[in-house]
């Protein structure tokens, strides 16, 4: 049968339709239920040995789309539909977005996946389902609200399997269940992405918006995705989510080696388990422990098959993000680790007096990182500046104890998604001017610079954004109630919403810009400030900033004066859908994290590949992203790491000398709290926000303020050179080629897994 007879036989059999007939959310079922049947007659990729990537986050996004283009029938279906007056990309849009990841490192997660199937290697991910995921964001009265995500349904790419396990906590056994999700390589065969689910699940404990029973865990352990953990009871919780997370990943890759019959004693010439943060750290303690208990290895045994097979990497250099667990939260969850990890750090202690490396502090809290990195044998940090940071200073004291382990792997970000399937139209220009090979392999976008003066091809790229730029234009305009002028310069920052990443300085450099306007001074090229970001439901001050952008958003957009010439507009739950059509429509890419505190970004990749200009600091892998382009393809602004590292350690740096030292940053500061700002919005969180910035300011945001200002009003007037703007535009695309995360991956396996 070709393609279009079994799309017929599918709508007849499951709806008694023709094509025509069904509706597209019906439609989509019949897709998804045609690409899982392609799906299952794809080969799995077989080998060896075999990477397990273990993560408490998987942000895949949606995949038809994508899983459509890797199986090669993309354009074939898309043909089929419209012979029968469907379009393919109203079907993609009925599809939910699986809710199973925060941010970068979850989305990495994703992208690793589909590099790792596309090239070939055998490597699954493990982790948990989570029935509500991440918070679902709704603005209430200019304020961020949580709302569950319900995004499983009865017909979705989970696939039920017959996998069952028994975890045993302190206090409770409980039983798994293991879901699976194919993860297709470009042209390639089948992984799996196993996420682990409890069977006594209960969705309806949750009664109001996020709210449900903490210590309810039998029903409550795969809801949420970083339930809240101000109190004992949800820090005990996510001890609870990872213990079950690693045990289940640990029987599971037991079985597989058991099945093939390979020789546990060399279980690391077979498998390779990369830790994606500390969340899975206690797959070291765990495997110890059933090597000893189940298969007679000695403790000796057990520890060098273990940190033989275990590598981990470091997402991120901030203190609070390095989790320490309070022994007696594990003597509670998971008694049965705490006398491996008590021997674990024993032998710490016995080789090393340097407190700074024992695993259990004196405070009795065990530092999850510590046991990575003595029982692990590779470390990586995710971009140059931040591995040489994780060497000189974070990790220091370890990296002079094992320098062999540490090494760097810049992130990267799969073409796939970020290309081909969010921006057909740029991706089939691209193959009509250099040839498909970028397609395969990424380094040959720089084929691209052989047209850096070429009128026509300059002229293409710009047409191109100015069309992504108009249709996200009408999709605003349908899901916020927003008009936006496709003609303004759209500057764009998404990301999780986080001091250290200065949302709210944006936010200082749009009072600033406003004051401006209403003192007469006109932009002449219109600009929109668009934003998008999650806040964590307990992170009081990142929630005012969302409160700051809301009141900004109403003053100007409301403002007859202002509004020709300026807009701001926070969308509401932004996500992997919604990067899809934001980052090709960016004209310039907000990167503007404090130095040394951005571990890599992954966002100014797929901003820089879809034609986007970046403005950001020397910071993660926009130091990267500024040595491939070059000084004139990208402005960069704001104290260097080492500056800002200086100021941490001399703790001299004093925000209110910087507001009173500068006319323009008090003015903008002062506008926080001012009449005109309180009366559109809420006093106690405004007032809040001003004397966090004016008293503390602990990420720095007057500091690079001025800075930042001069640099993005220059930036704006280069735009109207439009001729040098679309040069820019041009060599950001052909020197993206580098953050393919097939670049990442093949060198994960060259430097840590040695597949193959
Ligand atoms: C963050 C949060 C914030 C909300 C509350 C719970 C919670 C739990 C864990 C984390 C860790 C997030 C770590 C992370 O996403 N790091 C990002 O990793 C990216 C991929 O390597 C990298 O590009 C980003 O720079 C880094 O911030």
């Amino acid at each position: 049968m070709n393609m279009e007879e079994q799309l017929t036989k599918l709508t007849q059999d499951m709806y008694g339709k023709t094509i025509e007939q069904t509706t597209d959310q019906e439609l989509y079922y019949a897709v998804l239920k045609l690409s899982k049947e392609l799906l299952d007659t794809t080969a799995p990729i077989s080998g060896d040995k075999k990477i397990y990537y273990i993560s408490a986050e998987f942000l895949i996004g949606k995949l038809l789309s994508n899983n459509l283009i890797n199986l090669g029938v993309y354009d074939k279906l898309e043909e089929v539909l419209k012979a029968h007056g469907k379009e393919l990309s109203k079907i993609e849009e009925v599809e939910p977005e699986p809710s199973l990841g925060n941010g970068g490192l979850g989305r990495l997660a994703a992208c690793f996946l589909d590099s790792i199937a596309t090239l070939g290697l055998p490597g699954d991910g493990i982790g948990l389902n989570y029935h509500f995921g991440l918070f679902k964001q709704v603005f209430k009265d200019k304020l961020q609200c949580a709302e569950k995500n319900d995004w499983i349904e009865e017909n979705s790419w989970l696939n039920k399997t017959d996998v069952t396990f028994d975890v045993a906590f302190g206090d409770r056994k409980v039983k798994s269940r293991l879901y699976d999700i194919d993860v297709v390589g470009y042209e390639k065969g089948v992984n799996k992405l196993h996420l682990f689910d409890i069977e006594s699940v209960d969705e309806s404990i949750v009664k109001e918006g996020i709210n449900f029973d903490k210590e309810d865990i039998e029903k409550n352990l795969t809801l949420f995705l970083y339930p809240d953990d101000s109190d004992e009871a949800g820090n005990l919780l996510r001890i609870y989510q990872q213990y079950f997370m690693v045990s289940n990943a640990a029987q599971l890759i037991l079985a597989e080696l058991k099945e093939k019959k390979y020789d546990l004693r060399r279980m690391y010439d077979y498998a390779v388990i990369q830790i994606n943060d500390t969340h899975p750290t206690m797959v070291i303690p765990e495997l110890i422990r059933i090597l000893m208990e189940e298969k007679a290895f000695t403790m000796d045994e057990a520890i060098d098959v273990v940190s033989k097979t275990c590598a981990y990497t470091n997402h991120t250099i901030l203190a609070e993000a390095l989790e320490k667990w309070p022994l007696k939260y594990l003597e509670k969850v998971v008694p049965q680790l705490v006398p491996i990890i008590k021997e674990l750090d024993k032998r710490v202690r016995a080789k090393y007096t340097d407190e700074k490396v024992q695993i259990i502090d004196k405070d009795e809290r065990v530092h999850m990182a510590h046991i990575d990195i003595h029982y692990g044998f590779s470390v990586n940090g995710v971009a140059a500046i931040h591995t040489e940071i994780l060497k000189d200073t974070e990790l220091n004291h370890f990296y002079k104890i094992y320098p062999e382990k540490f090494n760097n792997k810049t992130n990267g970000i799969t073409f796939r998604r970020w290309l081909l399937s969010c921006n057909r139209e740029l991706a089939s220009y691209l193959t009509e001017t250099i040839g498909e090979g970028f397609k395969h392999d990424a380094d040959r976008l720089e084929k691209l610079l052989d047209f850096a003066d070429d009128q026509a091809v300059l002229d293409k790229l710009a047409e191109i954004k100015m069309h992504k730029k108009e249709e996200l234009v009408s999709y605003v305009k349908e899901k916020e109630g927003v008009e936006l002028d496709p003609n303004a310069i759209f500057d764009i920052q998404v990301k999780r919403l986080h001091e250290y990443k200065r949302q709210q300085m944006n936010a200082l450099y749009i009072i600033h810009k406003y004051l401006e306007i209403k003192a007469g001074k006109k932009p002449s090229t219109p600009v929109t400030f668009i934003f998008g970001a999650k806040a964590a439901p307990a992170y009081v001050i990142a929630q005012d900033i969302i409160h700051l952008l809301l009141v900004m958003q109403e003053i100007v957009n409301n403002d007859p004066d202002v509004s020709p010439y300026m807009k701001v507009l926070m969308v509401e739950n932004y996500n992997v859908s919604y990067a899809e059509k934001l980052i090709p429509a960016c004209d310039i890419s907000e990167q503007i994290s404090l130095a040394s505190k951005e571990a890599s970004g992954t966002g100014n990749m797929k901003f820089m590949l879809n034609g986007a200009v970046t403005l950001g600091t020397a910071d993660g892998a926009n130091v990267e992203i500024h040595d491939l382009v070059g000084d004139d393809n990208i402005y960069v602004f704001g104290k260097d790491s080492d500056t800002v590292i200086a100021h941490y350690e001399k703790a001299d740096y004093v925000s209110k000398d910087y507001y009173e030292k500068s006319p323009v940053i008090k003015e903008a500061v002062d506008f926080i709290i001012s009449d005109l700002a309180v009366k559109h919005g809420h006093k106690e969180n405004l007032e809040r926000l001003y004397k966090e910035l004016l008293n503390k300011d602990w990420f720095m945001t007057l500091l690079d303020l001025e800075d930042y200002i001069e640099t993005k009003d220059r930036m704006l007037k280069d735009y109207e050179d439009r001729q040098k703007w679309k040069k820019m535009m041009l060599v950001n695309i052909a020197k993206a080629g580098f953050f393919s995360s097939d670049r990442t991956i093949a060198e994960y396996n060259r430097d840590i897994w040695k597949l193959k």
